[in-house]
């Protein structure tokens, strides 16, 4: 058995690619799944240069009643937990594990979007909990086969509770490339919320790849996105540079002009997507403080329309 230290919980295309990246640090990861058997698969990664790598992983299902003994053993020596499922998956990956945990085990939480921690906070009885965000692109072309389709930065931060072990943060920025250390975390992952904001619905409405969204005709409401989330980031006790985040944005739509965003594909895909802790949550925030913001509110409605002609 590998060395069982870093389980990740999650093997969508960002779950994939850092357990690739675990690996080549040779910290032997494994993946904890809620699947009902545990087992090893081959998984293959296409890099961005043509080069492609093979690793085994390890699968270890939560524990149920057969599976009981050894894997209640393995979750039990696990020091850190990274949870990469999909934002509205976060709370129940973590219900449904966190009793198999030890005490000590520390949870960084990457995904899009902001919104999960609030609920998970509660229920982690001390655990030190992390946030991530990753610009890293990767794309599933099996369930397995993975192609990577961009480079990006990684940001991490802490929380609340215990901090994470110096050895295993060090560990952690060695082994994803571009990453680092970010403190606090909040105002960053804010940041990642208005590349999201702004691209992932406006995509999916216009069903347009990202670079489409320089065009002039969207100026005006990119524009209020972002004046939306700096005003309620503000009453949240975060404050942004507004000018600087609209040229954010305007960066990642340059250097992603060919991609399709998470959301565009989601729909595509006629799958839920991740609106509720992208434009949702500023909604969510701005309710709490009493603000409008309408811009935001038009495009949860768009997207929730579109979901509920394909979802049942
Ligand atoms: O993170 C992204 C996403 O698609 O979710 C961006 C940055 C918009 C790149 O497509």
């Amino acid at each position: 058995m590998c060395n069982p230290s870093i389980a990740i919980l999650g093997a969508g295309a960002i779950g994939q690619l850092i357990y690739h990246q675990l690996v080549k640090a040779e910290l032997a990861p494994y993946f904890i799944t809620r699947g009902k058997t545990s087992g090893q698969e081959v998984l293959t990664l296409t890099h961005l240069n043509g080069q492609v790598t093979q690793s085994t992983a390890e699968l270890h299902c939560i524990a149920s009643s057969d599976t009981y003994k050894s894997e209640c053993l393995l979750l039990s020596n696990t020091r850190l937990l990274i949870v990469c499922v999909k934002s509205y998956q976060v709370l129940d990956a973590i219900k449904s594990a966190i009793s198999q945990l030890p005490k000590s085990c520390h949870i960084l939480l990457l995904h899009n979007g902001l919104g999960p921690h609030l609920e998970v906070e509660p229920l982690l009885q001390g655990r030190g909990l992390s946030l991530g965000t990753t610009s890293q692109g990767a794309f599933r072309q099996d369930t397995w086969r993975l192609k990577q389709t961009g480079t990006g930065i990684t940001q991490i931060g802490h929380l609340s509770g215990p901090l994470m072990p110096s050895a295993l943060k060090l560990s952690l920025l060695r082994a994803i490339p571009d990453s680092e250390w970010c403190t606090p975390i909040l105002p960053y992952l804010w940041q990642k919320l208005a590349i999201n904001a702004a691209i992932n619905p406006l995509t999916a409405i216009e069903n347009c790849p990202n670079g489409a969204l320089a065009a002039p005709k969207y100026k005006q409401e990119i524009d209020d996105i972002v004046t939306e989330l700096v005003d309620v980031a503000m009453a949240t006790g975060i404050e942004l540079d507004k000018l600087a985040l609209t040229n954010r944005v305007y960066s990642v739509i340059e250097l992603t002009s060919a991609n399709f965003s998470s959301m565009h594909q989601d729909v595509t895909n006629k799958r839920r997507t991740e609106i509720d802790s992208i434009n949702g949550y500023i909604l969510a925030r701005a309710k709490e403080y009493g603000l409008t913001t309408k811009v935001n509110l038009s495009l949860v409605k768009r997207i929730k329309s579109i979901e509920a002609s394909y979802l049942n």
